[in-house]
C-alpha cells in the first residue's frame, strides 16, 4: 500500500468514526429531551400538524406526550409546555435559563434580531432596561399616560356619536384611538382620524398582524428558510412591514433635524439623546437600526394587541348583553353620568374589572406566546434541554387551564368574582406572559381597556344588528394572534 492510499484509509476510518460518534451523542442528547412524535427529515412533523389550528395540534400531541414535550415545526425544533404549572416552572422559576428569545418568522424577516422585542442576549437587556425606564418617565412627565388615554378617549367618542346609531366595523374606530396613544409617545403626537398615511399605517398592522395568524403564516414559521424566496402572500406581509419601518425611518429622521437634546418631545427624542450619550462605548446598542425597529416595536405592539382585545370584547358584550347590562349599571354607580372615568375609579368596580379580564382571557391574544429560546442547557422536569432549543410557552393553555377556571371555554366574568362579588385574581391570566420577558406594556395596555372600555359604555349601549344567536364569538384565525370574526355594532347613546 502507497503512502497515499493509506492516509486515504486512515482519514475514512477517522470520518467514519467521528459520524457515529456525532450521531451517537446527537441521539443520546435527544433521548433526554422531551418526548415527541418522530419527526421526519426537513419537514420535521408537518404531518401531525395542522396549520390552520397550529395551537389545536399542539394540544392534541400534548394529550399523548403530556404538558412538556418536543416538536419539529419544520427544522425548527422547539420545546412546548402547556398548563400553568409547566410555564410557570420554567418562565419563573428558571427564568433565567428561559429569557432568550425564539423566532417569529414573518417580524424576524424585519427585524433580524434588532429592537427590543425579537432579539437576544445584551441588546435585549439594555433596550428592554431603557424602553421600560423612559416610559416610565413619560408617565410622570408633564402629561401622564391617564391623560393622553382620556384625552383620546373625548376624540373616540365623538368619532362613535358620528355614527348616529347605524351599524359600523368598530375595527378602525378602535385601532386609531388605541394606535393614537402610543402615537403620543413615540412619536410626541396624535394622527387626525383622516389622516391617509395613519389609515395606511393601521392598515399595515392590521394585514402583517393577520398574516401570522393564517394557515399560510403558520406555513411560513416551519419553512420561512425557503418560503421567503418563494412567491405568496408572505410577500404581502413584508411590504407592509417594510411600509411601516419606511415611516418610524422618515420621523427619526424629522426628530434628528430638529432635536433639542435639553428637551426630549418624544420616546425618539429619549433614544436619540441616549446614542449621544453612548457614542464612544463600542459595545453601546443605542444605534439608529434598534431605534427604528424598538420604535416599531412599540408602535406595533401597543396598537394591534389592545384593539383587538377591545374589538373581541364589544363582539363578546353584543352576544352577552346581560353582561354589558352590569357593567352600565357599575359605571352609573361608581362614576355616574357627569364626568369622566379614571384610574382610581377601577378599585371600586370589581365587575367590570372582572369582565375585562374574561375578555382578555377569553381573546387569547397570543395564544402561543413570544417564542422563548434557553440561553444555556437546562435541566428541566428531569429533561435536558439544550442550549438554543425554543420553546413555546402555551398561553392560552394557562388561560384556559381546567385548575384555575371552572369553564374554560365559556365566557364567564364569574371566573374573576368571588361569592361576595368581590374581584378575585387568578395566577393563571397571563395574557402579558410572565418572567424577564413579559410585556412591558402591560400597565399601558390595562389603563387603555380600562379607561376606553368604561368611557364608550358610559354614553353608549350597543346593540346588534343579527340575531344575538346568529353572533359567532368563536375566532376566525388563530395563529401567532387570536383575530375574531368581523362583525358590525350600533352604538345607541345612552339618556
Ligand atoms: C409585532 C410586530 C412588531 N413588534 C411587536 C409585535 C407584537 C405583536 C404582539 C406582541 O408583539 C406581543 N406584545
Amino acid at each position: 500500500m502507497d503512502l497515499l492510499s493509506a492516509a486515504t484509509l486512515f482519514l475514512v476510518i477517522c470520518l467514519s468514526c467521528l459520524t457515529v460518534l456525532s450521531t451517537w451523542r446527537q441521539m443520546h442528547r435527544k433521548s433526554q429531551m422531551p418526548p415527541g412524535p418522530t419527526p421526519l427529515p426537513f419537514i420535521g412533523n408537518l404531518l401531525q400538524v395542522k396549520t390552520s389550528d397550529m395551537y389545536q395540534s399542539l394540544l392534541k400531541i400534548s394529550e399523548t406526550f403530556g404538558p412538556v414535550f418536543t416538536i419539529h415545526l419544520g427544522p425548527r425544533r422547539v420545546v412546548v409546555l402547556c398548563g400553568y404549572d409547566a410555564v410557570k416552572e420554567a418562565l419563573v422559576d428558571q427564568g433565567e435559563e428561559f429569557s432568550g428569545r425564539g423566532e417569529q418568522a414573518t417580524f424576524d424577516w424585519i427585524f433580524q434580531g434588532y429592537g427590543v422585542a425579537f432579539s437576544n442576549g445584551e441588546r435585549a437587556k439594555q433596550l428592554r432596561r431603557f424602553s421600560i425606564m423612559t416610559l416610565r418617565n413619560f408617565g410622570m412627565g408633564r402629561r401622564s399616560i391617564e391623560e393622553r388615554i382620556l384625552e383620546e378617549g373625548h376624540f373616540l367618542l365623538e368619532a362613535i356619536r358620528s355614527t348616529k346609531g347605524a351599524p359600523f366595523d368598530p375595527t378602525y374606530f378602535l385601532s386609531r384611538s388605541v394606535s393614537n396613544v402610543i402615537s403620543s409617545i413615540t412619536f410626541g403626537s396624535r394622527f387626525d382620524y383622516e389622516d391617509k398615511e395613519f389609515l395606511s399605517l393601521l392598515s399595515m398592522m392590521l394585514g402583517s398582524f393577520r398574516f401570522t395568524a393564517t394557515s399560510w403564516g403558520q406555513l411560513y414559521e416551519m419553512f420561512s428558510g425557503i418560503m421567503k424566496y418563494m412567491p405568496g402572500p408572505q410577500h404581502k406581509a413584508f411590504k407592509q412591514l417594510l411600509g411601516l419601518e419606511e415611516f418610524i425611518t422618515r420621523k427619526v429622521k424629522v426628530n434628528l433635524e430638529t432635536l433639542d437634546p435639553s428637551c426630549p418631545r418624544d420616546y425618539i427624542d429619549c433614544f436619540l439623546v441616549k446614542m449621544q450619550q453612548e457614542k464612544e462605548n463600542p459595545n453601546s446598542e443605542f444605534f439608529l437600526k434598534n431605534l427604528i425597529l424598538t420604535t416599531l416595536n412599540l408602535f406595533f405592539a401597543g396598537t394591534e394587541t389592545v384593539s383587538t382585545t377591545l374589538r373581541y370584547g364589544f363582539l363578546l358584550m353584543l352576544k352577552h348583553p346581560e353582561i354589558e347590562e352590569k357593567v352600565h349599571k357599575e359605571i352609573d354607580q361608581v362614576i355616574g353620568r357627569n364626568r369622566i372615568p379614571n384610574m382610581e375609579d377601577r378599585a371600586q368596580m370589581p365587575y367590570t374589572e372582572a369582565v375585562i379580564h374574561e375578555i382578555q382571557r377569553f381573546c387569547d391574544m397570543i395564544p402561543m406566546g413570544l417564542a422563548h429560546r434557553v440561553i444555556k442547557d437546562t435541566q428541566f422536569r428531569g429533561y435536558t434541554i439544550p442550549k438554543g432549543t425554543e420553546v413555546f410557552p402555551m398561553l392560552g393553555t394557562v388561560l384556559r387551564d381546567p385548575k384555575y377556571f371552572a369553564r374554560p371555554d365559556v365566557f364567564d366574568p364569574q371566573h374573576f368574582l368571588d361569592e361576595n362579588g368581590k374581584f378575585k385574581k387568578s395566577d393563571a391570566f397571563m395574557p402579558f406572559s410572565i418572567g424577564k420577558r413579559y410585556c412591558f406594556g402591560e400597565r399601558l395596555a390595562r389603563m387603555e381597556l380600562f379607561l376606553f372600555f368604561t368611557s364608550i359604555l358610559q354614553r353608549f349601549r350597543f346593540q346588534s344588528p343579527v340575531p344575538q344567536e346568529d353572533i359567532d364569538i368563536s375566532p376566525q384565525l388563530v395563529g401567532f394572534a387570536t383575530i375574531p370574526r368581523s362583525y358590525q355594532l350600533r352604538a345607541i347613546p345612552l339618556l
